[in-house]
């Protein structure tokens, strides 16, 4: 198993590259800091969309643009953080906890989740105030 990061870290995955093009593997013990439970796609997403706005509870999870870009935005309720993902090697883990909001897709872009746990609506803090109180409690 990867070592555990940090609340927010960066994640890079090989790329094994020739002339045909590139090849990126994902070794879930090797690359991954969590066992992978789902892995999840959102994608044809209209211009202008948000998505996220929201934190876990307990759910850990790495995205990746596997096409295209978009813009990610974290809160771990200490600091605020943007990332541009662009690259299909290189992902972002964000640990529990962390608040998280998705902008800027560009047209064809993708995005790739992999997540420690099954999906649980219970699971989800959506609510930011109640998001800050929960951190300055753990
Ligand atoms: C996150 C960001 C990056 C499922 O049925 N199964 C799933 O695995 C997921 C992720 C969602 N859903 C359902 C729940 C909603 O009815 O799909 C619908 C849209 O989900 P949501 O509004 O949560 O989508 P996003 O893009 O705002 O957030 C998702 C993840 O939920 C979230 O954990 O970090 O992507």
């Amino acid at each position: 198993m990867a070592p555990i990061p940090a609340r927010v870290s960066k994640i890079f995955l090989p790329v094994i590259h020739d002339v045909r093009g590139d090849l990126t593997s994902i070794e879930g013990s090797e690359h991954i800091p969590f066992k992978i439970a789902r892995v999840y796609y959102i994608y044809n997403v209209p211009t202008g969309s948000e998505r996220g706005g929201h934190a876990h509870v307990e759910l850990e999870q790495v995205i990746f643009a596997l096409s295209g870009s978009f813009r990610l935005k974290v809160d771990d309720g200490n600091s605020k953080t943007e990332y541009w993902l662009s690259h299909p090697s290189k992902g972002i883990y964000l640990n529990k906890l962390t608040w998280r909001e998705i902008d800027r897709f560009s047209q064809g872009a993708v995005c790739m989740v992999l997540a420690s746990k099954p999906y649980d609506e219970e699971d989800y803090i959506r609510d930011q105030t109640e998001f800050l109180k929960v951190v300055k409690l753990s």
